[in-house]
Order: C-alpha cells, then structure tokens, then sequence
C-alpha cells in the first residue's frame, strides 16, 4: 500500500513548486496531502478565500503551529504558492474501504491476551501521555506518579486517545489517518489500520462496539469494528446537492447511543445512531430530521445502517462539545463571533453565545459556579477565559488572562481550573482559577521560557499533570490543593495527558 501510494505521487513530489518545497513540504506533505499540518488542495480550501490565504502565509495563522513568512519570502512568492495549493492535484489517492482494507494489521489477537493487568498499579488511575516530540505515548501509574511503560506511536497523534469503558484499551489517531488500538492491560498495541489521509480525530461508542475516524482527507466518516478496527462502512461526507465536506469533529453522546459528527465545509451537523437503543429518544420529527424521510416511525430504525440525521446550522462548526446530559451541542467556527447552541432533540439552534476569541472548545469544561451550571473556555484568539451560564447562555464573565489559552481542566474534587497560556510572551505562564469567585488565585512559571500548557487530573482530583512542551520538556506534578510542586519527569514534548478514570467517568473537568 505504502509502495503503491509512493509510486503515484512521485510526479507530484518531482513537480513540487521549489517555495513549496523548502518552506511548507515539511508540515503540510511535500505532496500536499497533509502532514503534521492540515492538506492543501482546493477541495479542502473552500473556506478560505485566495487573498485571506495570502495573508495566512504572510502573518501566520492564530492558534495554529503555522507560522509567519512574511519576512522570509518575498510577496510574489507567495503568490506563486497561493496560486500552487489552489490548483487541482492531477489524482487524489483513493482512501475508500478496499484501500483502507488493505493497510488493517492485527498484531495480537484479543483472544490471546489475558483481560487481567500484567502490573499492580490501579488500572483506573493510569495516564496515557503522549510525546508529540519522538512520537511515543507512556503509560503512568497516577498512584506513584511513575511511568510503567513506554511505545512507539504513529507520527503525530493528535486530539484526545478514546478509551473502551472498561480503560482496557485506548484508539489513537494520528494526523496521517492511523488508527491503533493499544491494550492498556498487556501493555501492546493489537491492531491498526489505516482509515484516512489526513484525519482530525475519533469516536469510540459508549457500547465499545464501533470506532467513528472522522477526516479532512478524503472527504469521511469511515466507521471501523472496535474489536479488531476492520471496516466496517465508510460514509461519504456531503450535503443533499453533492457538494462534499472535510469533518470537523466527531465525538459520541452517550445517552443518545449515537456519534455525533460536524462538517467542516457544509452548514450541517450530523447524528448517526449505532445502537437499536437510540429508537427510544425524544426525536422532534419535524423539518429538520432526515432519519425516516416520511415515514415518521423512529422506531424503525435499523442502526446497522447507520441513517444520519442532518441538523440543518446557519454556520459552520469548526468544534464543539456538549452539556452534562448531551441535550445541548456548543459548537463554534474559526471565524465567526458566535457560537450556537442547538438543542438535540428539536434539532435546531436555540441560542447564541458571545465567544469573541474562538475557543478550542474541545477544551471547555463545566462546574456549578454558585449553584449556576457554568460553562468556561479559553480562546486561542484572545487571553480572555468566558465563562457562560448555561441556562441562559448569557456570559457571566470574561476573565482576563496573560495570552490566548488552548486548554481548560479541573476535577470535581479541586476547588480550581487550571488554564494555559500558550501563544504569546507569556507561553510559559499557567493560571489558576477559583471556580467559586471565578478570580485568578495565582500564576505559576513552571519553566521560565518554555511553553507550559495542557493540565490533566488524577482520578482522585489529588495531582495535577502539566506539560512543559518542549523537545526536552518534562511533565510537572502539583499537589492539586496546595498548588505546590511534587516532582518533573523528562519528556520529548509530552502534550495531551489522559486520564482512565476522569475520561472514561466523564469527568465535567476534562474532555471526553
Ligand atoms: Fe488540537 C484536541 C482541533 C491545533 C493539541 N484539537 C483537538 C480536538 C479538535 C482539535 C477538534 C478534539 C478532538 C478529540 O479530542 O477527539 N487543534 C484543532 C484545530 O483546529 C487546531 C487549532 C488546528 C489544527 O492544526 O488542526 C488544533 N491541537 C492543535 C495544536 O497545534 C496542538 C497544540 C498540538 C498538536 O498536537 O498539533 C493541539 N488538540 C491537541 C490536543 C488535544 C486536541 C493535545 C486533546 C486534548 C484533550 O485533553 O482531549
């Protein structure tokens, strides 16, 4: 397969425009499918006007590793390279389900493995810690705050590892379209497959039977068995008139026995039921559905098909999270002000809120702010943390912060959120926030100089993980209460940390 899609681009790697090639090949291909950065071909820039793509290459993009060359290349370059990523590539390789067939490998059959830990460290407080920096992820134990065990990845993981519910195994996704399932009590990674080109994340259902990749490239939804991750559907990503779209985002609700999947390019969000269990929810049968066409009887739906219900948005969504009971979906766009929420069962928006700076909204997280459910995010645009209440979606308050944050979490058992600052003169900088007074109580420089970003919990809400995101970085532990340093780990830019308990508890103070 590798050979294969190697021979096929060969004239596009001999033909690469040269600006291209020494500047951008890197991060987005030198084939322009997408690398650690997103792919760059027309079909996927449909959002993105040619004169605001030449400001992006000049200035950069905000909240986003693209940086700046304005000053390394001349105005007319870029040019030539606006005009060479909006012209058509003569063939996009194929990712359909015999392509993706072809790259599953089973390494262990489940079968063979014991389903008891090979270690004596609570497999509930494990954290899964991936190191973006030599692309390995460690297993910790959260008791004694010690690594156990240490692998080799995909090339660059991105978005947050989905555990079964039992945190036997986790699915990882990488930005090249790898998915891998690593068995958590055997220590070894028992299958992957290849299911995209250029990915954006995964869903894994509350039932454990079904894995949900959702891509940028192709245009997809690709639908894979939980035990083994072979194939299992493939869903083309495009609206009633044809016109096809990149995912934004796909995530699982579980009370609704269904994933739930925003489109990047299309004003659409899209509910796709995987149990025979979600016949039973209060589905407004009005309009906007699109499940039984007329049929109107809910109840007959067969999952094994997976029907999808379009909810119909005056906007795109480029991410977004739920309420406590998945009632309410907040999503947001890259270059809107608002965001929306929708209400699940009708269908349809009810309400905008006012999130000025573009949150990294798999990033927001919940807690009762004086007996007012709140929802708080940071923006990657502005240093501001909002915090909304979430009956009335009004803003309570906007905490000024050093720089724009990409990540929020707390635990149920810590009085605080912590909330990075991760652009900016002050990318060393963590705050904390009293959820009660919604006041910053202190500032901390874990590394004076070095970007510290992302905080994860513990399961008893005791330790706070922190990651020093650097090529020689390590992973700070706090006394979640005392806010007082207990040790540093050396790690290879250690980014997301994940914790069994929190994420597969739903913890409202991380993402899930
Ligand atoms: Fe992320 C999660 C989108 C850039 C690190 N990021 C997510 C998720 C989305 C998202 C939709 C939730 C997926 C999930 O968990 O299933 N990220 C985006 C972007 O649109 C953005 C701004 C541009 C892009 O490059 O795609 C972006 N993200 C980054 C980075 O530059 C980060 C800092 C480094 C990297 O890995 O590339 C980064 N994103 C992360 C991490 C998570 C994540 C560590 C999981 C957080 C968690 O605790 O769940």
């Amino acid at each position: 397969m590798k050979l294969l899609l190697f021979i096929l681009l060969i004239p596009l790697v001999v033909n690469a425009n040269p600006v291209y090639k020494k500047h951008c090949a890197e991060c987005h291909g030198i084939d322009r499918l997408g690398n650690t950065g997103p792919a760059l071909l027309p079909e996927n820039l449909s959002r993105l006007r040619k004169d605001k793509a030449n400001i992006v290459i000049k200035q950069g993009s905000i909240a986003t590793q693209m940086p700046a060359f304005g000053d390394k290349i001349s105005d007319a370059q870029i040019q030539t390279l606006v005009d060479y990523i909006y012209t058509p590539l003569p063939e996009i390789p194929t990712m359909g389900m015999k392509e993706i067939k072809a790259t599953h490998v089973i390494h262990h059959p489940i079968d063979s493995l014991p389903d008891k830990p090979i270690f004596t460290a609570d497999p509930l407080n494990l954290f899964l810690v991936v190191e973006l920096g030599d692309h390995h992820a460690t297993v910790l134990d959260g008791d004694k705050l010690e690594p156990i065990h240490r692998f080799k990845t995909r090339f660059a993981l991105h978005g947050g590892p989905k555990y079964s519910s039992d945190g036997r195994f986790v699915y990882l996704a990488s930005r090249d379209g790898w998915i891998s399932k690593f068995d958590m009590y055997n220590l070894k990674t028992v299958a992957e497959i290849r299911a995209g080109i250029n990915t954006r994340n995964l869903a894994v259902s509350a039932d454990n039977k079904y894995v949900m990749v959702g891509n940028y490239l192709p245009h997809s939804l690709v639908i894979l068995d939980a035990r083994n991750l072979s194939p299992v559907k493939v869903i083309e990503a495009k609206d009633s008139l044809g016109k096809s779209s990149r995912i934004s985002a796909v995530y699982v609700a579980p009370p609704r026995h269904s994933f739930i999947a925003a489109m990047k390019d299309i004003k659409e969000v899209w509910e796709i039921p995987y149990s025979d269990k979600a016949n039973s929810l209060p589905v407004y049968l009005g309009p906007m559905h699109d499940y039984r066409q007329d049929s109107g009887e809910y109840s007959l739906i067969d999952t094994r098909e997976f029907p999808i219900r379009r909810i119909k948005l005056d906007g795109f969504l480029d991410d977004f999270f739920f309420d406590k009971n998945y009632l309410h979906l907040i999503g947001a766009a890259r270059d809107g002000v608002k965001g929306q929420v929708i209400n699940m069962i009708i269908g349809r928006k009810i309400a905008e809120i006012d999130l000025p700076g573009m949150p990294h909204l798999g990033s927001g997280i919940t807690w009762d702010y004086q007996d007012i459910p709140v929802l708080a995010t940071p923006n990657l645009k502005e240093g501001i943390v909002s915090v909304i209440d979430m009956r009335t979606w009004k803003t309570i308050k906007k905490i000024k912060t050093l720089g724009p944050g990409f990540f929020m979490r707390s635990h149920e058992n810590s009085k605080y959120a912590w909330v990075d600052v991760f652009f900016g003169p002050n990318k060393d900088a963590v705050h904390i926030i009293d959820k009660q007074t919604l006041e910053i109580v202190k500032t901390m420089r874990p590394t004076k100089g070095k970007t510290s970003a992302h905080v994860e919990f513990d399961r008893y809400g005791k330790y706070a993980l922190l990651s020093i995101w650097d090529m020689d970085g390590e992973l700070v532990i706090y006394d979640a209460a005392t806010l007082k340093e207990i040790k540093r780990i050396p790690m290879h830019k250690p980014s997301g940390k994940y914790n069994v308990y929190n994420k597969t508890r739903l913890s409202s103070g991380t993402s899930h």
